[in-house]
């Protein structure tokens, strides 16, 4: 098997790129010293999070001047996410922190005043949209109708003709109204700042040429460069809840209003195997998938946690962003009569090949402890320690809210909203109640409350579910969006409720949501994550096409 050298000096959670490069046929050896990138022929640098830790790393372990002579001994080089930042002269992310100045550029963070940061999804590496050198040809297998997974709060913005002078090839993306550089390419080197080994066919087909040394192909005669859409997709994510059944098998459920038992016999509901499902969504189109182990609030020692083995076999053969939930906390270990921090159990999770962590009750916990001390940050929570060393955006914070009926506002001191649905006692008034335990307590915090201190702690994302609207394919609750979309300017993820198609849409059209997320409707068959696309698609949305 041919072999590529990937540059191992910070925290990542780099299975999945080793994943992908085997899956290509090709094995990975890994550059421990500054020795050892001497004897590398084909270098990877890959990296994710923040670009002073990264840098800094890099750095102190003396990779600086051997990783600058393997570039300019013209041997095959290539960066990827932090990895392409690497390679510029600096970012605003921390400014006195140097690149390797390899390009000339300077990375800035994304305003966020119209738009979500971090800038999460699919988006084009475009390098054929202008009048650029390139045309007609794919650099390293870029194509301009493809589309690619990015997450990311700081980037290079692309100013016309300044890399191309210095003889850059450059692909860009536009997020809003920022146009910025999405991948480059001179000679032996491609970095790219997203994700190719999360980025489906099209990211392998990038990793593929740079592993071949295709520089420049001709693009496929099929390819229509004036369909091509710049943009971020509407994300569709898929999710799993997992747990063990009576008979002690791992299975898929779904709960009614987080109920997973059947009315009929009491059995735990099974809706298949978690493994083969997420394959499935895959291959259906699915952006993301996500997997919540819905019983995790029972301890079990650390070794035997069901959910590590379905995702080293799932992050095998599924190359997009894999999210697990249920039990990230300080963990009390049975076997080993000790207490596991949160930070070390989220690592035997991103070892095994998951992107992002999702944390539910402990942010509850968490965002009380916070206001409690008069908003005062510790930096030991598990949204903390996990943040500062994966980055925000491998952060997720999924949050249960149950609504709470009120006849007036004044009968609370939570941020209420007026209903179109009155209440049980005709209460026209109502406020979320965060939950933990999965809905089994209700606790005296809004949703609000929550979002706003866990956004304050470094979490990257919300992933908003919702007790009411869960399973009942009556639609996402509008209103709980669009008041949690108005506190947060992290990407929130729609969650609960969806049942068709239009859901989607509505949801996308009426709130300025990320994301949206559906269970019950793709695990029944009643809906492909394939046939919800299509439907958005002749709605206008852009969404991301599956490619083979
Ligand atoms: O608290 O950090 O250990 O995490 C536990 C995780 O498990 C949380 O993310 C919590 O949301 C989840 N969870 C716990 N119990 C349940 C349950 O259903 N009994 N599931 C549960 C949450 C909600 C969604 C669901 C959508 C979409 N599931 O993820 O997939 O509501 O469903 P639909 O499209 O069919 O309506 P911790």
């Amino acid at each position: 098997m041919p072999t590529v050298h990937l540059l191992d000096y910070a925290a990542g959670n780099i299975r999945s790129l080793v994943n992908a490069i085997e899956k290509l046929g090709w094995q990975v050896e890994w550059v421990t010293s500054p020795e050892d990138v001497s004897k590398a022929e084909k270098l990877i640098l890959p990296g994710v999070g923040h670009f002073g830790h990264c840098l800094t790393q890099f750095s102190n372990a003396g990779y600086v001047e051997p990783v600058k002579a393997h570039i300019q001994a013209g041997r095959p080089f290539m960066g990827i996410c932090v990895g392409l930042q690497a390679l510029f002269e600096g970012s605003a992310e921390s400014p006195a922190v140097p690149g390797l100045g390899v390009a000339k550029g300077y990375l800035e963070r994304f305003k966020n005043e119209d738009k979500s940061v971090p800038h999460i999804g699919w988006n084009s590496a475009n390098s054929q949209s202008k009048d650029r050198h390139s045309s007609g040809q794919s650099v390293y297998g870029l194509r301009p109708d493809s589309k690619y997974y990015y997450v990311h709060s700081y980037a290079v913005p692309y100013r016309e003709g300044e890399l191309e002078k210095d003889g850059w090839s450059v692909a860009t993306a536009r997020y809003g109204s920022e146009e910025f550089v999405g991948a480059v390419a001179r000679e032996n080197v491609l970095a790219t700042q997203f994700h190719p080994e999360k980025s489906g066919a099209a990211g392998l087909r990038v990793l593929k040429a740079f592993l071949e040394g295709k520089q420049s192909q001709a693009l496929p005669p099929d390819i229509s460069l004036s369909a091509t859409q710049e943009g971020l997709t509407r994300r569709i994510i898929a999710c799993l809840d997992v747990r063990a059944n009576d008979q002690g098998d791992l299975v898929v459920t779904k709960g009614d209003q987080y109920d997973v038992r059947e009315k009929s016999d009491n059995a735990v509901r099974n809706l298949g195997k978690p493994v083969q499902k997420a394959q499935q969504y895959y291959e259906q189109g699915a952006d993301e998938v996500t997997f919540l182990n819905i019983t995790s609030f029972r301890d079990t020692p650390l070794k035997d946690m069901p959910m590590l083995e379905v995702l080293r076999q799932t992050a095998a053969t599924t190359f997009v962003p894999l999210t697990i939930g249920g039990g990230i906390r300080d963990t009390f270990d049975p076997e080993t009569n000790r207490t596991v921090p949160a930070l070390e159990v989220a690592t035997l999770y991103f070892k095994s090949g998951a992107d992002k962590v999702s944390i539910g009750s402990d942010a509850v916990t968490a965002a009380e402890q916070y206001y409690a001390s008069d908003r005062k940050l510790t930096g030991k929570t598990a949204i903390e320690t996990i943040s500062e060393a994966y980055g925000a955006q491998a952060v997720v914070v999924s949050v249960d809210p149950r609504r709470v009926y009120v006849a007036r506002p004044e009968a609370t001191t939570h941020h209420t909203l007026k209903t179109s649905t009155p209440g049980p006692q005709g209460e026209m008034y109502y406020w979320y109640a965060c939950t933990i335990k999965g809905g089994r307590e209700t606790r005296d915090l809004d949703v609000i409350q929550l979002v706003t201190a866990v956004e304050a702690m470094g979490a990257g994302e919300i992933l908003l579910n919702c007790i009411d609207k869960d399973g009942t394919n009556s639609g996402f609750d509008l209103e709980l969006v669009k008041s949690v979309k108005a506190a947060v300017k992290i990407p929130v993820i729609a969650s609960s409720g969806a049942g068709n198609a239009d859901h989607f849409a509505e949801v996308f059209q009426r709130t300025n949501v990320d994301a949206a997320l559906g269970a019950g409707m793709f695990h029944r068959g009643e809906w492909t994550v394939k046939q919800v696309k299509e439907a958005l698609s002749k709605k206008g949305l852009m969404i991301r096409r599956f490619e083979e």
